[in-house]
């Protein structure tokens, strides 16, 4: 079974171990030899800094898989140190409110090293990603610089418009974004084997990522009451909603809370409802133009589904919440099992 995943960092990073666990189980082997996951990766949080060209979606999901990551801060690397970064701050470089520890430095050296050697981005993915058994592939969106910048509410005494990690990270997300812009997107193409990853896919899944700055970056998301949308990478979208394979999408939200990172205030910059409901209604049914075949929600927004359905969707409710491998692995079963019948 070819699986293909849509993800941004953190949410996807766990969801993706569930699916990669569920391939690796016997019982799966069995029925499904030959399987394989490939994971399409959001690249609007990527930015050069110092230099470097910095990947925090791949690399949060590459560390993850290679269960070398930090599971505490939820990004980087665990057992990680900061005396290269304590040095850049002495020469007042780099961001001093980004913290760049000393090993992933080293994944920021290789890859713009590589780069610099005319590696296109995705090449330079599947180099990194070899040094480890990582029992997926990753694929940018993008091999294009695409990034994400926040256009901030004016009256904060901040800059018009700052990169997403700056609002992300040094802000907090406590001035309001009016609008988000992806920079360099009408001129990106489609990742090297995205849409292909898409098209030959047995089953494509949008995991419970941000749906407007890891998934919204990746396939589009729609603004409402006159605010804008984002945009998406050109042709990525399109692939979805012509691949032969069931689309469905877990809501990356329970109860009207996001289940990590800051989405109701990503989703109050483009005048959208923070629900799972309209989450689902926003990527919409392939059947009327949307992205989707199925929208699993967790067992607590269960209420939504008759009008989720009314839509064309096929929709279910399922426990949502990873709190560890078993649950993570539990929600893949579930998900392929629901895109079985969608
Ligand atoms: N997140 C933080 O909250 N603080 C940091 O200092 C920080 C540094 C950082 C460095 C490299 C990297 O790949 C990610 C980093 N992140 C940090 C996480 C990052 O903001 C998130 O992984 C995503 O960009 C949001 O989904």
């Amino acid at each position: 079974m070819r699986i293909t995943m849509l993800a941004g960092g953190v949410g996807g990073a766990k969801f993706a171990k569930g699916v990669r666990a569920l391939l690796r189980s016997p019982q799966f082997q069995r029925d499904h030899p030959d399987s394989a996951l490939t994971i399409v990766t959001n690249v609007g949080d990527d930015m050069w800094l110092s230099g470097l060209k910095v990947c925090p979606d791949l690399d949060s999901i590459m560390y993850a898989l290679a269960d070398v990551n930090d599971t505490t801060r939820g990004w980087g690397r665990q057992d990680e140190s900061e005396r290269v970064s304590a040095e850049m701050g002495a020469y007042g470089v780099g961001w001093p409110w980004f913290t760049l520890g000393d090993l992933d430095l080293g994944t920021h050296i290789a890859r713009t090293g590589l780069l610099r050697d005319g590696l296109t981005l995705s090449a330079v993915t599947a180099q990194l990603c070899s040094r480890w058994e990582l029992g997926a592939r990753l694929l940018p969106s993008s091999d294009d610089d695409v990034e994400t910048w926040v256009e901030l509410e004016p009256g904060y005494d901040e800059p018009e418009a700052v990169h997403f990690e700056e609002w992300w990270v040094r802000l907090r997300a406590r001035v309001p974004a009016r609008r988000f812009i992806q920079r360099g997107v009408d001129s990106a193409q489609p990742g090297a084997g995205v849409v292909e990853a898409i098209a030959d896919a047995d089953v494509v899944i949008l995991a419970p990522s941000n749906p407007v700055v890891s998934v919204g970056t990746i396939l589009g998301y729609p603004g409402a009451g006159g605010r804008a949308g984002v945009p998406g990478i050109p042709g990525v979208a399109e692939a979805v909603r012509e691949t032969p394979a069931p689309v469905v999408g877990v809501s990356p939200i329970i109860e009207s809370n996001p289940l990590r990172g800051m989405a109701r205030q990503c989703l109050e910059a483009l005048g959208q409802e923070c629900s799972a409901e309209a989450v689902g209604l926003a990527y919409g049914s392939r059947r009327s133009g949307g992205l989707l075949d199925g929208w699993l929600v967790d067992d607590a927004d269960a209420a939504a589904l008759p009008s989720l359905r009314q839509t064309g969707l096929s929709a279910r409710s399922a426990p949502l919440w990873m709190t560890d491998a078993e649950t993570s692995r539990q929600l893949a079963a579930d998900t392929l099992d629901f895109a079985a019948h969608c």
